[in-house]
């Protein structure tokens, strides 16, 4: 369990770990009040809680109703908090297509990348959740996407990575692209052997890294 929490929006982690959804989201408009940081709220508070979320499951604390339940107080605080990491105007700095691989319905994290790739001056085609191989394929026809972003969270998901590549190279639209994967289980070395051209372990450094991709 995380027990460094500052005491200051304390309240906040609490919400999203009981699964409380209303106190999650008045904690955020306190803390917004207060002229607290966004990206604050979220990495200091909204995800250890879910981190500690996920080790009470672990341990039969939780089940799964109260990962439903704390996944929906964390929805609902970051329906406050995404409209202020993205920013608005200029020019897009590329197109990406980002989408949770096939077999797989965890979508905060995804979600989180979509808002600071937007944030970051990137435009986001947001494929959802169990998104099936020729899904990515037909996006990557149709709108010229500069790169294809895949997120997993369960190990048993992570091959559909490898598949969707396979699948993109068979289609003969691979090289036209780069492809971005991350996601709690996924590691530079898993990266590398399935053919990735990069890693991001989170949010933050999807943007700069999707920046260098764009670069390259
Ligand atoms: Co599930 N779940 N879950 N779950 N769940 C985990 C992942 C688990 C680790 C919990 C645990 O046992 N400790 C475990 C996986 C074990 C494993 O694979 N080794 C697990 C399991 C087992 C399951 C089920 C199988 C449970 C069951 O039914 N028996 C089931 C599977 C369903 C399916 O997908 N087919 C399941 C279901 C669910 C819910 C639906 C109930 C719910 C998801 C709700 C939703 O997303 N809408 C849920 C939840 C909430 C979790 C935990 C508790 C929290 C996930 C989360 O939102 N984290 C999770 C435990 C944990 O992660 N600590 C767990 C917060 C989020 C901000 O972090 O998604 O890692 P994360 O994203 C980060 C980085 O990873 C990165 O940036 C983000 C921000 O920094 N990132 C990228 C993510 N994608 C990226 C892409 C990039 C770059 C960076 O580039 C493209």
């Amino acid at each position: 369990m995380n027990q460094n929490i500052p005491e200051k929006w304390k309240s906040l982690y609490d919400a999203v770990l009981e699964g409380n959804a209303a106190a999650a989201t008045a904690a955020v408009d306190a803390a917004i009040e207060a002229n607290e940081s966004p990206q604050t709220l979220v990495d200091e508070y909204m995800i250890p809680a879910m981190d500690d979320v996920g080790e009470k499951f672990e341990q039969n604390e939780y089940f799964v109703p109260e990962l439903l339940i704390s996944a929906r107080a964390m929805k609902a605080a970051l329906t406050k908090i995404q409209p202020l990491l993205t920013a608005s105007g200029s020019q897009p700095k590329g197109r990406v297509a980002l989408g949770t691989v096939k077999g797989d319905l965890h979508d905060i994290g995804k979600n989180l990348v979509a808002a600071m790739l937007e944030g970051g001056g990137f435009e986001v085609i947001d494929l959802g959740v169990d998104v099936d191989p020729d899904k990515f394929i037909d996006t990557a026809r149709a709108s010229k996407v500069d790169i294809i972003a895949m997120s997993a969270l369960l190990t048993t998901t992570m091959p559909s990575m490898k598949t969707t590549i396979e699948a993109l190279k068979a289609a003969g639209v691979r090289d036209g692209l780069k492809i971005m994967i991350g996601g709690a289980p996924i590691t530079q070395e898993f990266a590398d052997e399935i053919g990735a051209d990069a890693y991001g372990d989170n949010a933050s450094t999807a943007v700069s890294i999707a920046r260098s991709l764009v670069a390259s």
